[in-house]
This record gives C-alpha cells, structure tokens and sequence, in this order.
C-alpha cells in the first residue's frame, strides 16, 4: 500500500475530531472541552489525531476531555453500584458485563509491555447503577423500554446509571466503545460524561430464514453485532414461499413437508427458544413474521385445503395461490397456529404480512367467484384480500397481541387497531415520503424501510444514500412525526446465505444504526466516514466479517 495513503483508522481519527468539534456546533449541550477539561495528569495524549476515540451511533450528548486513564485487565472491574436495584442475581447483567469485559481486554494477552507513557491514574472500576425499582433482569423489551443511560467516566470510579438494564445494556455498548488501545497496546479511557437515548423506539433488522436457512450460529452472530450497533429488533421473516423452517407442534407436517430439510433445516422450540434469549440478553425483541396471503406456498404443502386451487379454464390446474380465503377451516388452522406462536414468542407484537397478493389464482376459481357475488365483492379482489385479512387481524387480537403488516393491508383500507404499526416498504423517495405521511395522517403508527432494502447492492460507497434516508422526512404535523416509532434494514434472501450474509449487512446496517438512533442532526458524511469506518474495524476485530467501507486497513484484521 502507498506509504502516504492514509489508513481507514488514521484518515478516520481526523474526521473524528473534526466531527467531534462540529458537534460542538450542532448540540447546544454539547461541550468538547478540546484542551482538555482540567489538564491533572501528565498524559500528554491530548485529544489530537491520534486519538481513536470511534463512538458509534453517537450518542446524543457527549464530554469528552484530553484527561485520560489506563485500564489494565488485572485490576479493571465492573461492578454493581451500593445504591443499585440489581445486583448479582441479575444474570442479564452479569453475562453483559463479562461480554463486555472480553471485549475490551480480550485482545491484550500480554500485560508486561514496556511503557514510555505515564499515566496520572488509572481506571479500575465502572459502576453500574439501576435506578428504578424494578430493574427488569428476567424481563423481556419492549417498544416502550426506556432506554436511556447516563455515563461518567471519571476517578475514582466510572459510573453508568440507568433506569433500568435495557439502558445499562446500551451505556455498556458506549463504554466499551471509548476504550481505545495506545501505540504500546495499552488500554486507554479518556475523562467523559455522556447523556444518551434513542432518537426511535424502533430499530430493526430483518432477516430472511425461508430463501435460505440461516444456521442458528449466523443468526446469533447477528444479534451480537445488532448490540454493537444499538439495534433492539430483529424482525424474524422466518417463512415464505421456498421453505417452511418452522417446526410447529401443533402442525408439525409445516416443516416436515415444507422445510428443505426436515430435520436439518428447521428451526425447533429449542432453537426458537435459543434466538429469543440471546436476543433479551441484549435487549433485542424478536418479531416473527409470518406472511399470509401471499407468500405461502410452502404452507400448502402440509397443510391441505390451506390454499387455493388454481383453475385453468373449468378444472383445477393442479397450481396453488394465496391462502383460501372462502374456506372455515383455513380461519380454524389460523387460530390454532397463532395461538402456538402466541406462547412461543413473547413479544407483544406479531408481523402478519399481507404483501404482494397475487390475485391471478383467486380469479381463476370459480368457488372464489360465487363467494365474491354473494359478498357483493364485484371484482375488487382487494376487498376479498381485506376480509381475509380483518379476519386473521380478529384472531391474532384474541391471543392478546398487536400486530404489524405491510403497507398493502393499509393501501387496501383494511379496518385496523390504531395500535398497528404500518411497516413502508415500496416506491421511489417521493412515493414513500407520501406513504408515511397518509400512514400517520390517518393515525396509524408507522415504519420505514423503503430506502433500507440492504439486499440491493451496487458498486462504491452505497452507505450513504441508506445514511441520509430518515423516517421523518415527509410532510406532516408535529402529531404525525410523533406516530412513526422508527424503521428497520432488510436483508431479504434470495442472494444470501451463511456465506455472505454478515458482509452484506455490516458495516451498512450500521448507517442505519445511527440514523435511527442519534440526533436528527447527526448527518454529515464526512464526521460519518471516519467514525463509520473506525467501528467497522472494531467489529472485524470483535470478529464480525464486516465489509470495508473504502481503501484502508485495520489494525486488528479478519482472522
Ligand atoms: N418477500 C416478501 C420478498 C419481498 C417482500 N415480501 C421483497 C420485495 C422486493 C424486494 C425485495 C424483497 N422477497 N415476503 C416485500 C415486502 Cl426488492
């Protein structure tokens, strides 16, 4: 490599500080005491090029001064605050802090380096502190989790308080993220004082374990680096067309006849089970979705009578289209099968899909065309699509969950709650700013992922067009932009599997990490880049494959 060319940390350790001083500009309650904030030691790492420091997303206000501290992995330790509601008992938190720990000293194997540097003092201890009375250890998150810490890095001790772990979790993440390793490999914390939250209450990714099956330890590598990116849903689009991975005890024959594999591409209740605690103990909710109509071929395949006959002039084809939506018993199996989902997945809300209904198949059957007379349907299939859909909505509402579904459902003037979060997902930037803007002018909570569809790939530098995106970017009340709860990346797979799915999606969903997280004013590609940049090194070196952004190197490569 030219000896000149700046490398990705170096060039990004520039910007880094050029962006930390921009935000002196863009939050008023922003304060980088540049010079240092109280110069006591005789560090002499001012916050200068070479200083690492790579928050990602940035929180949304931060101190940081040029005081810095050592931490060693022989005398560091994060412990339970005196005055905090969680203790030991708290196995989220203690299996947090131990992640953690290996993150930050995983790495130095050898302590006894020599060392040119001295240093005022030395951190030994981050104190979590939970404030609120229940700190929610054997909870489950939510869309409303506070989510917010607080975080003083200081002598003689670091504290990071929270209101509950959901935010602990988080100033976890961020503390982590402020160590940086000197030129003599060792571990270095400079003086901060950090108040943080998240911009949307809802930031998620979607995987897609039915155009390929996703093996357990993909999906789990996944949501580990979800928690580095401040994530907290991983929407779970779990069935579709090509394969049914679902193993469901009430209709076992779903997977046995619709998995690729019965047996070795399957998701059982154990590693369902397995998905949603990793994920709780990074305060990540796992959403499934399971799409109807549409989208249900391999549905049919154990389930008889589930869809329906497609007719090639008087006589069926012998070809299957949508679920059938004339039939009783299509509404009994819809109830048994959510119920099922109902108790395997605690998350208050479930996806129901509705997209893209073919309405070819349904036009074809003559049983289909007697039940649109008598319904008085005309030939508006979309209102036979919306009957069937009030109908499951029904179902679904009986097992006491809320439900997302897929812009289609609203476009077609579905009755729905006014609790269901419309999830945008089509058209140019002017269709989908239009979307949100009918969406939450008609009262609804909203989603977007339009300009999120990491599946798209091209050549160069797409992060940024996914970085400027914003969900609040259309016209509309102060009400409406208080109706849109956030957004979520999706990773759809008909091109992607075990071998090239994380590349795919790291470092790019973590544009839209910041963009859903941080400060709408956190925008400026350049501070972006070099930060972007540092944390995708830092997710190599925590061994996330993630893809360069652009010509450089990292300090710890891919092993
Ligand atoms: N599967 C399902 C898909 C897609 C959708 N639903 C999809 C559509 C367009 C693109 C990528 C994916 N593969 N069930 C749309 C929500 Cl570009």
């Amino acid at each position: 490599m030219d000896r000149n060319q700046l490398t990705e940390e170096e060039s990004s350790r520039r910007v880094n500080i050029m962006g930390l001083l921009l935000n002196c500009a863009v939050f008023l309650l922003v304060v980088i005491v540049c010079s240092g904030w109280q110069d006591d030691g005789n560090y002499d790492g001012r916050l200068s090029d070479s200083d690492p420091i790579s928050l990602w997303p940035l929180p949304q206000k931060i101190q940081i001064s040029a005081v810095a501290f050592k931490l060693s992995a022989s005398s560091f330790q994060i412990s339970h605050a005196k005055e905090s509601s969680a203790g030991p008992g708290c196995n989220l938190l203690q299996n947090a802090f131990r992640r953690y720990f290996e993150y930050m000293f995983g790495s130095v194997k050898n302590e006894a380096k020599p060392r040119k540097k001295v240093f005022s003092s030395e951190l030994t201890e981050l104190q979590v502190w939970i404030t609120s009375a229940d700190p929610e250890c054997d909870g489950y998150p939510s869309l409303k989790s506070d989510e917010s810490y607080e975080l003083s890095v200081d002598q003689p001790s670091a504290v990071l308080k929270a209101s509950n772990v959901w935010g602990a979790l988080r100033g976890l993440e961020t503390f982590s993220q402020l160590v940086y390793e000197d030129d003599y490999g060792v571990n270095i914390i400079n003086k901060t004082s950090i108040v943080d939250f998240p911009r949307f209450a809802h930031r998620g990714i979607l995987l897609d374990t039915s155009r390929h099956y996703l093996p357990l330890r993909v999906i789990l590598a996944n949501l580990e680096a979800m928690a580095m990116n401040k994530y907290n849903v991983f929407h779970w689009h779990i069935v579709d067309d090509p394969s049914f991975p679902y193993f469901s005890r009430t209709f076992p024959e779903l997977s046995q006849k619709g998995a690729f594999h019965p047996y070795t591409h399957v998701y059982t209740p154990a590693d369902v089970k397995m998905v949603i605690e990793f994920a709780r103990m990074r305060g990540i909710r796992v959403i499934p979705e399971f799409d109807t109509p549409g989208h249900t071929q391999s549905w049919g395949k154990g389930q008889k009578d589930l869809l329906t006959p497609c007719y090639s002039g008087s006589s069926p084809s012998g070809t299957f289209g949508p679920v059938n939506p004339i039939l009783n018993t299509t509404y009994e199996f819809m109830g048994r099968f959510f119920k099922e989902v109902s108790t395997m997945f605690p998350d208050a809300y479930v996806h129901l899909g509705g997209d893209e209904v073919d309405f070819s198949c349904w036009k074809s059957n003559p049983d289909i065309q007697k039940f649109m007379e008598e319904h008085g349907f005309g030939h508006d299939y979309s209102k036979l699509e919306s009957y069937y859909i009030q109908r499951l909505l029904d179902i679904v509402s009986s097992t006491n969950k809320g439900y997302m579904i897929w812009q289609e459902v609203f476009d077609n003037g579905v009755k729905l709650r006014l609790d269901t979060q419309i999830h945008v997902w089509k058209g140019s930037k002017d269709q989908y700013e239009t979307e949100m803007a009918r969406v939450t002018g008609a009262g609804f909570h909203a989603l977007l992922s339009t300009p999120w569809y990491l599946n798209r790939i091209s050549y160069g530098q797409d992060w940024h067009g996914i970085y400027t995106a914003d969900p609040h970017s259309f016209n509309g009340t102060e009400e409406q932009k208080k109706l849109v709860i956030g957004g979520e990346a999706c990773l759809w797979g008909e091109y992607v599997d075990a071998t090239n799915l994380t590349p795919r999606l790291w470092p790019r969903a973590s544009a839209v990490a910041e963009r859903l997280w941080s400060d709408k004013d956190v925008k400026d590609i350049g501070n972006a880049y070099g930060r972007l940049a540092q944390h995708r090194c830092r997710m190599v070196q925590r061994g996330i494959p993630a893809e360069p952004l652009f010509v450089g190197y990292c300090r710890h490569e891919y092993k």
